[in-house]
Formats: structure tokens, C-alpha cells, sequence
């Protein structure tokens, strides 16, 4: 059986779409851990897992779809006890899944950001390249978290980039997602000014790209990430 640390329970129990145990499995670990942790450290790499399965062809879309139906809400009601510390100034900030429909991390990351006392406006997710220049104009957008789980999503990260120049609009991206972790260069070539691979690394990256507006040469050099 494949190693999936202390999630393995909890990995089964979300192939079965048992959503009770799953829920208790959930409970026991929060004795432990605060549910950020729990979040990075359960919840998403047993999803991850999970798309690997569907990918193999050991799983099918509808398993996929109820494992996540469960970890939605269980994120959702993980979060919502969350503490959060006082508001920090910074540039206007906003968060988007651009053209695709995956929005649990965009969820994840902006509680994350949010707890660490960045406060962002949310455009949504399934946006195209031109509804989100127009938020972004609406709301005078200077750093712009982007959330992407679908190649072509990540790729029309770069046509964005693009037109951010051609209107003069000055932006600095931050992208995540699963495209940007499996394909470490993918961040640089759509124009981005940074990535992050998680919640924890998107509050480090942040803080980064609010202090220096320069493009940033390596992600996250302090974990040595950057393959
Ligand atoms: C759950 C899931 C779904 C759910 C989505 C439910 C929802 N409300 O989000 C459902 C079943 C609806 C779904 C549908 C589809 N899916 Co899907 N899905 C997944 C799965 C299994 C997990 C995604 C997830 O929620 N993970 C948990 C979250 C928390 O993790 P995360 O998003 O990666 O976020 C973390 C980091 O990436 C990072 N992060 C994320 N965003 C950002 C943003 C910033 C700024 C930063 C700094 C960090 C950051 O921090 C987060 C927290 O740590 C992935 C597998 C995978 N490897 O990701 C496939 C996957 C993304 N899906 C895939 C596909 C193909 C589809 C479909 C097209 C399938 C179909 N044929 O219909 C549709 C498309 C829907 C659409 N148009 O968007 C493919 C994409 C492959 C590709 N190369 O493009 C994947 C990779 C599966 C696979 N291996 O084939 N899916």
C-alpha cells in the first residue's frame, strides 16, 4: 500500500465518501493541531492523492467529487473558528481562480493570508482574462493572488500578464495551484512576480512581494524549493 503518512485513514474514508468518519477522523487530529495545520497537513494532500488516483485510473470522478463535496465543508468549518490577528496596511490585494472552477485552495490560502492579518477582496473563481482586468480596475488592484488547477488556466496567467502591461496597469502576481507546483518554471514563464506552493509559503511570499516590488528571482529561497 502506498505511504500516505498520517492521512491514510482519512484518505479511505473519503473514497468511501464516508463523510461521519471523516468529520471524527477530522476531531481527533484538531486534539493535536490547529486546524490551519490540520488543513495543509490532512485535507490537502490526501485531495492531492486523490487527483493522482483519478489521473492513474484507480479512482473515478465521481470519488473525486464527493472527497472533495466533504473536504469543502469541512474547510469551511475549520475556518470559520479561525483567530485572526489585526488588519495589516498594504497596497489594495485581491484573490481569483482564473477560468477554471477549483476553488478549495483559493479558500485555503486567502484564511491563511486573512489569519496573518491580510485583508484582500475575493473576485470569485471561473473568471476569464478580461473580467478579471476589469476587477481589477474596479478595485485598483496593485498585488493580485492567483489560484489555477488546470494547465490552460495557468497558461492564461501569462495573456493577463500581457495585457496588465498593455493597459498600463502595474500588478504584481502571485500564482499557486497545482501546475505551478508540478512544473517549478512554469511561475517564471507566464510572467508571474512569484509563486507559492501552499497556504503556510503564500503568507511568506506575500510578505516578500509587499516589501520589495521587484520580480523575485527564486520562489521561496529560504526552503530551497526553486527546481
Ligand atoms: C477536488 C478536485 C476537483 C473538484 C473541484 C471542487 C472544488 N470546489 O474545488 C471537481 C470534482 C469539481 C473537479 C473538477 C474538474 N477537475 Co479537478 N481536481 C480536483 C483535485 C483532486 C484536488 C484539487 C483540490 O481541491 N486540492 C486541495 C486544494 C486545497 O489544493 P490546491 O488547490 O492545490 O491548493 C493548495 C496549493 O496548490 C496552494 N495554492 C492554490 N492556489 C493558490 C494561489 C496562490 C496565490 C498561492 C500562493 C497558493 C495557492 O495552496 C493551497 C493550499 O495548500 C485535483 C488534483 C490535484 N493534484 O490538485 C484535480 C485536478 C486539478 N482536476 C483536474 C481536472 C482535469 C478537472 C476537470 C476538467 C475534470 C473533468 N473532466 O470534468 C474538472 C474541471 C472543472 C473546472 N472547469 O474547473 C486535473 C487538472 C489537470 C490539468 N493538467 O489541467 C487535476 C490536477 C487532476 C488530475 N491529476 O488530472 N476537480
Amino acid at each position: 500500500m502506498v505511504d500516505k503518512g498520517g492521512y491514510n485513514d482519512f484518505y479511505n474514508l473519503l473514497l468511501q465518501a464516508e463523510r461521519a468518519g471523516a468529520e471524527q477522523f477530522i476531531a481527533m487530529r484538531l486534539g493535536s493541531a490547529p486546524p490551519l495545520t490540520v488543513i495543509e497537513e490532512v485535507i490537502v494532500p490526501a485531495l492531492t492523492d486523490i487527483g493522482e488516483g483519478w489521473e492513474e485510473g484507480t479512482v473515478s470522478l465521481a470519488q473525486v467529487y464527493m472527497a472533495s463535496r466533504i473536504c469543502e465543508q469541512l474547510v469551511e468549518s475549520l475556518l470559520s473558528g479561525e483567530n485572526c490577528i489585526a488588519p495589516k496596511e498594504t497596497p489594495p490585494i485581491a484573490i481569483v481562480t482564473l477560468a477554471d472552477y477549483h476553488s478549495l485552495g483559493k479558500r485555503i490560502v486567502s484564511a491563511f493570508l486573512h489569519s496573518h492579518g491580510y485583508r484582500m477582496v475575493d473576485f470569485g473563481h471561473g473568471l476569464t482574462v478580461e473580467e478579471v482586468i476589469e476587477a481589477v480596475k474596479r478595485h485598483g488592484t496593485e498585488i493580485l493572488l492567483l489560484s489555477t488547477l488546470i494547465l490552460n488556466s495557468a497558461l492564461a496567467v501569462k495573456d493577463l500578464v500581457d495585457k496588465f502591461q498593455q493597459a498600463h496597469l502595474s500588478v504584481r502576481v502571485i500564482v499557486g495551484g497545482a501546475p505551478f507546483n508540478l512544473n517549478r518554471k512554469l511561475w517564471a514563464y507566464v510572467g508571474a512576480h512569484a509563486m507559492a506552493t501552499n497556504a503556510s509559503d503564500a503568507v511568506q511570499v506575500l510578505e516578500r512581494v509587499i516589501a520589495s516590488p521587484d520580480r523575485m528571482s527564486t520562489m521561496t529561497p529560504e526552503r530551497g524549493n526553486n527546481r
